[in-house]
C-alpha cells in the first residue's frame, strides 16, 4: 500500500548507456512535476525524468550499491513483501523492489501484486518490468550501448533516428516506431546494455485451469478477495472517488469502499445528452449515502475527445477506444486536487460479462479469448486519468481477484439465467436488490458512445456496413498523428479525418 494518497510517481523516462547517447525531451501526456535524476553506476550512466503527482523527489527511486530502481505506480501486497524481507516500516515501494531483487534476483517481479512499471539497473543490465496486467504500459528501445525506456511511447517517438534492430521474440513492436518494443503484461525484459540483447521472462500468465467449488465457497472467496483489493486501494485518510455506472461491477466497488473508508466516499456518474444511467447510479449512491455527482457531456464534446483518448491510452483498438472515451471525458472533468479513483473496470473480462448467451462452453471460450488478448490494449492505463492529475486503480484486476475470478468454472459465472452470478450473489447483502439483479450495459452503450461515433461516420457519408472499418481507420490515424507524430489532440478535427478516410475509400 502506498504511504501517501498517491503513488510517488505516475511515470518515467530513463536512458541507460555505456557510452554516449542522448535523452529525448520528456513530453508526457501525464500531468505532474518532472524530477530529473542522474546517476553514475559502475558500468552505466543513467539519466531519467520521473513524473510525480507532488513536488519533491522521494519514494519513486531507490539506490543500493550498484543497483538503481525507478518505480511508477504502487504495490498492493507490501505487507507480504515486508514479512518476507523481515522489514517493517515506511520504506518506499522502490526500496521494497530493491530488497526483493537482492533476495530473489529477477524473480522479484513474480512476487509483486501491484499496478506498476519498474526499471531496475544493475551491472550492465536493465530490467524492465510490468505488473501481471501490464496495467502501467512500459516501452523500451534497446540499442547496443544505449537503452531508452518510458511509460509513454510518445516520449520514445520523440527520440527519433532509431534503428529497426532485430525483433525481440515475445514482445510487440510499435506501429511506425522502429526499434521500440512494449514490455508484455506480466514480464521482465532483461536487457544487456552493452549489446542491446534482450531476454524475456514471464512473471505471470492467465490461469487456464478451472475450479469446481460450491456456491457458498465461491461467493465467500469472491467477497473476501474483492474487499481486500478495495481496502488496499483506498486512500490512507481521505475520501476515495468511485466512478459509478450503477452496474454491479462499480456498485460492488462503491459498496465495499463505503464499508471501509472511514471518511466516507464520493461517487461520480457520467452520461451524455443522448443517453445516461443516472437513475440506476442514484439508487446506489443513495443506498450507500455517498457524496454523489452527475456529469452530463454533450455527445459532440465527447466525440471531440477521441484524439485525446488515443493520445492517452496509446492504443488503436477501436472497441477499446469506445470503452475509454466516456471515461476520458469523466476523468478530465474531475477538477480540484488530485484524487484516488476506484473503478469497476475489467470485471467483465474474467467473468465473461460481455457474453450474452446461456451456453457455458461458449462463455469459457470468451473468457479464454479475452484473457489471451488484453495485452497491449492499454485499456487500464493510468494515463487516462493522470492526464488530469488523478490516479485510477481497478480492484477487479488485482492479481488475486483476477486469478480467483478467472479460475471459477463457467457455471458460477452464468447461473440461474444471470450473468456474473457469483459477483451478484457475493454482493447481495450490501446493495439494493434492483442493482444486484439488473443486467448492465457496457460503458460505451450506457453513455451512447458507440451510437454517437457511428452516427458521426454515417453523417459524413459513410455507409452502414462500412462503419466498423471506418472507425478502425480513424483510431489508427489518430494514433499515427497524436502518438507517432506528436500532434496535439486539441489540434485535430475528427470529422476531417473521417472525411478523408471516406474520400480515400471512394477513390
Ligand atoms: P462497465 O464495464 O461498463 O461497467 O465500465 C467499466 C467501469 O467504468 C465501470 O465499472 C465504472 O467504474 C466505470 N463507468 C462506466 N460507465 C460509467 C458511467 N456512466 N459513469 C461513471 N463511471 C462509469
Ligand atoms: N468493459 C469491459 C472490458 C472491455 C473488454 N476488454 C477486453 N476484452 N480486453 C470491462 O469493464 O470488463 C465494458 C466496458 O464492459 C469496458
Ligand atoms: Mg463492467
Amino acid at each position: 500500500m502506498a504511504q501517501t494518497d498517491l503513488p510517488a510517481a505516475f511515470g518515467f523516462l530513463a536512458s541507460a548507456r555505456t557510452g554516449g547517447g542522448r535523452i529525448p525531451a520528456a513530453e508526457f501526456t501525464t500531468r505532474g512535476h518532472h524530477t530529473p535524476l542522474s546517476e553514475r553506476l559502475h558500468a552505466l550512466t543513467v539519466d531519467a525524468v520521473l513524473v510525480r503527482p507532488h513536488e519533491g523527489s522521494g519514494g519513486a527511486h531507490a539506490t543500493d550499491g550498484d543497483t538503481l530502481v525507478l518505480f511508477a505506480g504502487e504495490i498492493y501486497n507490501r505487507d507480504e513483501i515486508d514479512d518476507a524481507l523481515g522489514s517493517r516500516g515506511h520504506a518506499s515501494d522502490a526500496e521494497a523492489v530493491i530488497g526483493l531483487f537482492e533476495k530473489y534476483g529477477p524473480h522479484a517481479f513474480r512476487l509483486i501484486n501491484g499496478r506498476y512499471a519498474a526499471l531496475l539497473l544493475a551491472g550492465k543490465r536493465v530490467l524492465a518490468a510490468t505488473d501481471h496486467a501490464g496495467s502501467v504500459p512500459l516501452y523500451v528501445r534497446p540499442e547496443p550501448g544505449h537503452v531508452l525506456a518510458a511509460t509513454e511511447v510518445k516520449v520514445l517517438a520523440e527520440a527519433g533516428g532509431a534503428i529497426r534492430g532485430a525483433p525481440v521474440p515475445g514482445t510487440r513492436r510499435i506501429r511506425k516506431l522502429p526499434g521500440v518494443h512494449q514490455v508484455p503484461a506480466g514480464a521482465v525484459l532483461d536487457i544487456r546494455v552493452d549489446t542491446g540483447e534482450v531476454t524475456v521472462h514471464r512473471t505471470w500468465t492467465p490461469p487456464v485451469h478451472r475450479r469446481l467449488v460450491t456456491e457458498s465457497e465461491a461467493l465467500n472467496n469472491v467477497r473476501a478477495a474483492l474487499e481486500k483489493a478495495v481496502i488496499r486501494r483506498l486512500p490512507a485518510g481521505g475520501r476515495p472517488l468511485v466512478v459509478l455506472s450503477g452496474g454491479i461491477d462499480s456498485s460492488a466497488v462503491a459498496a465495499l469502499s463505503a464499508g471501509a473508508a472511514t471518511a466516507g466516499i464520493d461517487t461520480l456518474s457520467m452520461g451524455t445528452d443522448v443517453s445516461n444511467e443516472f437513475p440506476q447510479a442514484r439508487v446506489v449512491a443513495e443506498h450507500l449515502e455517498s457524496r454523489h455527482r452527475e456529469l452530463t457531456v454533450g455527445s459532440g464534446d465527447l466525440l471531440a475527445l477521441l484524439p485525446h483518448t488515443v493520445h492517452a491510452a496509446e492504443s488503436f483498438d477501436p472497441e477499446v477506444i469506445e470503452y475509454l472515451l466516456p471515461l476520458t471525458a469523466l476523468y478530465r472533468r474531475i477538477d480540484g486536487p488530485p484524487r484516488r479513483i476506484l473503478t469497476g473496470y475489467g470485471a467483465d473480462i474474467p467473468l465473461g460479462g460481455m457474453h450474452r448467451e446461456d451456453r457455458l462452453p461458449n462463455l469459457d471460450t470468451a473468457v479464454v479469448f479475452d484473457m489471451d488478448t488484453f495485452d497491449g490494449l492499454n485499456e487500464m492505463s493510468p494515463v487516462l486519468s493522470t492526464v488530469a492529475g488523478h490516479w485510477s486503480t481497478h480492484p477487479y484486476w488485482d492479481r488475486e481477484v483476477l486469478e480467483l475470478l478467472t479460475v471459477l468454472e463457467a457455471g458460477l459465472k452464468r447461473r440461474y439465467g444471470r450473468d456474473k452470478w457469483v459477483l451478484r450473489a457475493a454482493m447481495s447483502d450490501l446493495l439494493p436488490a434492483e442493482t444486484v439483479n439488473r443486467p448492465k450495459l457496457g460503458v460505451h452503450e450506457g453513455s451512447g458512445t458507440t451510437t454517437s461515433f457511428s452516427l458521426l461516420v454515417r453523417q459524413a457519408g459513410g455507409a452502414e456496413e462500412d462503419v466498423p472499418a471506418v472507425k478502425a481507420r480513424v483510431v489508427q490515424q489518430l494514433f499515427d498523428l497524436t502518438v507517432v507524430g506528436r500532434v496535439h489532440p486539441d489540434d485535430i478535427a475528427v470529422e476531417e479525418i473521417i472525411g478523408k478516410i471516406l474520400a480515400e475509400g471512394r477513390r
